[in-house]
């Protein structure tokens, strides 16, 4: 508990009451059960309780003696997770912006609120504060902001949380002590001014005309990265037609109680570039600024049909991608914006919007310590394609117990495959989608490459080396996957998050978001390039003339790519997930595979005399976010049975010859095994943008579980 009055400000709700109900595919809807009748009908299951951070009432299991062991033990545990589609389902939380996006954007469109969303937000808010000066930051361990202190605050009194109440008197005072809502980075600007909380004259320019340009420019938004350019699509839009909610007496209110000077003699030009210190990541570029002066004086004197068609164009763009999406959007910041667009514009009654508000709760999840808005629809493909590898890669998925988890497992990775490209496709610059794999659902429908190459690994060990699964998904549908894998590296060899690379780098210049870093284009990541060259691989070895010499090609691209994004030190940066360790086990994985082991390569050497150098005294690794933000790594404050799971698996990939260091860390992953097989949640795992972590709690289950087959496959336990 990190906050200071006792109980939470609207209490909590049953928490025997809630359900998850998974459908259409790994759709994640709560259901909170009023009706006594219907709780005796849909009985909760482990998995509810164990995402609710309820007993879940499993056995002590034997105590393990070697890894295998206890890699079983892991897995007899994780196997109650499974959801009876055959997915697994998770808590994906850790952004601290989300939320108020959704409740704001509930808010101005005057969406009702449910009572048990209202009384759990509030206490993952409270649960969330942080301890000393009860503010929020950017994500659930990041220090306090203005962006999230001010939109927190926010949320909680539309909740209805009293201005009074102690937790909203402490965080107020944090925020005035940081300046006051003014200072906060434009996105919050952005959410502030649709409340009518913050003047529109206060921001920079988002003008939509940018999507009248014609497409070969080089600053053109289709060539910006999809999560920034699908952000700024609705944003022009709300800016252009200047969208405020009517003002009633909660919003005259947190006029007053946001700033620090009188709402009416805040000077709102002054404000556009005004960013809280404590804010910033990526500062504002001379470039920008001058941009933004430039868009500033446009704005006094914009072409009203040019201002009209932007607008217009914005829109026919957002209501092709909730076509595509089945209105659950490429992400939660997009989907929201769209909401109060297509509200806006179609009102409340009409199709659309019925349709958005259904998908409002796939985002809505329910943790141990209330609700909060996820970072997708969830995590389903991603983790379950890294079960399916780990399962078949320790052995654990040749045994009788696990035969049903697995024929499961496979079904529901054979439905998630994308079979076509989008419905509307290149009319909205999307990337092909046929035959890939997607991060959550099929319904969500956007290729990403790494998703893409780990959902095919997923089917090909399950089908080629369990000996007992059908092979459902054909050899065509596999090509389908490998011609798109192949259409997707850039011209360093490397592969990027969903696209290729389409926009000049100088893009990064003109990043308006202030608290992101590397937003504005793709880049190749090494995470990205080793899932997709070693899924090409593993096709290769099934289906070995195919396109041979194109999949030839592009692995040794991949392989080039990573040796140059090595570091001196030996290290490779990771940009989804904390951080170093991360990147090794992908980066070290690429090497293995051109044969470049310990005993070949002195770029192994390396890597490996970089990860000893961090391994703790107690055998594990633990790093921390900051390393994602500073670029150099940061040791936690402990160590971390995730960091420790990717550092065994990097070494082993490494063919690191000392058997001491991988032992140690093994046995650290088992000490912090519990009775009943699970390990406990340990420090925020995952990162995006450089600056805000997300949480990936089936990572303590997959990667320790994974770590252990592999260790006890290719070290020698004979002696213990
Ligand atoms: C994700 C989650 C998954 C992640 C991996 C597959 C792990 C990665 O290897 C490629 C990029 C990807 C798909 C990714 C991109 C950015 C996302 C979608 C997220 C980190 C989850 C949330 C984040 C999204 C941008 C959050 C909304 C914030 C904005 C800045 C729009």
């Amino acid at each position: 508990m990190t906050s200071s009055s006792s109980t939470p400000p609207l209490g909590r709700t049953d928490p025997a009451r809630w359900r998850l109900k998974v459908s259409d595919g790994g759709r994640h809807v709560w259901h909170y059960l009023r009706d006594d009748e219907q709780l005796a009908r849909w009985p909760q299951t482990v998995e509810d309780k164990y995402w609710l951070g309820l007993d879940v009432g499993l056995p002590e299991l034997p105590r393990p003696t070697t890894p295998i062991e206890s890699a079983r033990n892991g897995l007899s545990f994780y196997r109650h997770l499974q959801s009876s589609d055959g997915h697994w389902a998770g808590e994906y939380g850790g952004p601290m912006f989300l939320l108020p996006g959704l409740i704001i954007g509930m808010y101005v469109t005057q969406t009702t609120i449910p009572e048990e969303w209202k009384v759990e937000m509030a206490r993952y808010l409270w649960n969330r504060a942080d301890k000393t000066d009860g503010g929020w930051g950017i994500h659930i361990e990041g220090h306090s902001t203005v962006f999230g202190t001010a939109l927190n605050y926010t949320v909680l009194r539309i909740l209805g949380v009293s201005a009074e109440h102690p937790m909203m008197v402490k965080a107020r005072g944090t925020l005035h002590k940081l300046g006051g809502a003014t200072g906060i980075p434009s996105w919050g600007k952005l959410w502030l001014a649709l409340l009518n909380c913050y003047e529109w004259e206060g921001m920079n320019p988002i003008p939509p005309e940018l999507w009248l340009l014609p497409d070969w420019m080089p600053i053109h938004p289709w060539r910006w990265w999809i999560h920034t350019r699908m952000v700024y699509i609705p944003m022009g839009y709300l800016f252009g037609k200047k969208f405020k909610a009517p003002l009633d007496p909660l919003i005259e209110s947190l006029r007053q109680e946001l700033y620090v000077e009188p709402y009416e003699s805040i000077r709102w030009s002054a404000q556009r570039n005004n960013v809280a210190q404590v804010d910033v990541f990526a500062p504002h570029t001379m470039l920008l600024d001058t941009l933004m002066g430039v868009l500033s004086a446009y704005e006094g004197c914009n072409i009203p049909p040019i201002r009209r068609a932007g607008v217009r164009r914005a829109y026919e763009l957002l209501c092709l991608e909730d076509e595509n999406t089945s209105y659950q959007c490429l992400g939660p910041v997009n989907k929201m914006l769209n909401y109060v667009c297509r509200w806006n514009e179609e009102g409340h009654e009409s199709e659309a919007m019925a349709r958005h508000r259904e998908k409002l709760k796939d985002f809505a999840w329910i943790g141990a310590e209330g609700m909060m808005m996820t970072g997708t629809n969830g995590s389903q493909l991603w983790d379950t394609s890294f079960i399916a590898q780990a399962m078949v890669d320790s052995g654990l998925a040749a045994e009788e117990e696990n035969h049903d988890i697995c024929r499961r497992l496979l079904q529901w990775l054979d439905d998630c495959q994308i079979r076509e490209d989008p419905k509307h496709f290149k009319s909205c610059y999307r990337f092909s989608t046929k035959g890939a794999w997607p991060f959550s659902t099929k319904e969500q429908g956007y290729t990403v490459s790494d998703c893409t190459g780990e959902g095919l690994k997923g089917v090909i060990v399950m089908q080629e080396e369990t000996g007992y699964l059908a092979k459902q998904v054909s050899q065509r549908r596999l090509r389908d996957a490998v011609d798109l894998l192949l259409t997707m590296p850039n011209r360093d060899g490397g592969f990027a998050s969903y696209e290729t690379i389409n926009g000049p780098a100088l893009l990064e210049k003109i990043n308006p978001a202030e608290v992101f870093g590397d937003i504005m284009i793709e880049y190749s990541y090494p995470e990205c390039t080793t899932s997709s060259v070693t899924a090409l691989l593993k096709f290769r070895q099934i289906d070995g003339e195919y396109r041979r010499q194109d999949i030839d090609r592009v692995i040794d691209g991949a392989i080039r790519y990573i040796l140059r994004k090595q570091r001196p030190d030996g290290s490779w940066y990771g940009s989804w997930a904390i951080c170093f360790t991360y990147a090794a086990m992908f980066a070290l994985e690429s090497l293995s595979l051109a044969g470049l082991t310990y005993q070949t390569s002195e770029e192994v050497r390396r890597a490996c005399e970089f990860l000893l150098g961090k391994q703790m005294d107690d055998g594990g690794w633990g790093e921390s976010y900051k390393s994602c933000e500073t670029g150099e790594y940061c040791h936690a404050a402990k160590s971390q049975v995730v960091n420790t799971a990717w550092a065994i698996i990097a070494l082993l990939h490494a063919g690191y010859p000392e058997q001491g260091p991988l032992k140690r860390a093994v046995k650290l992953i088992m000490s912090r095994q519990q009775p009943d097989g699970s390990w406990l949640q340990e420090n925020i795992e995952g990162v995006f943008n450089k600056n805000c972590a997300i949480s990936y709690p089936n990572y303590k289950f997959s990667f320790t579980i994974w770590a252990l087959g592999k260790a006890a496959r290719e070290l020698d336990w004979s002696e213990k």
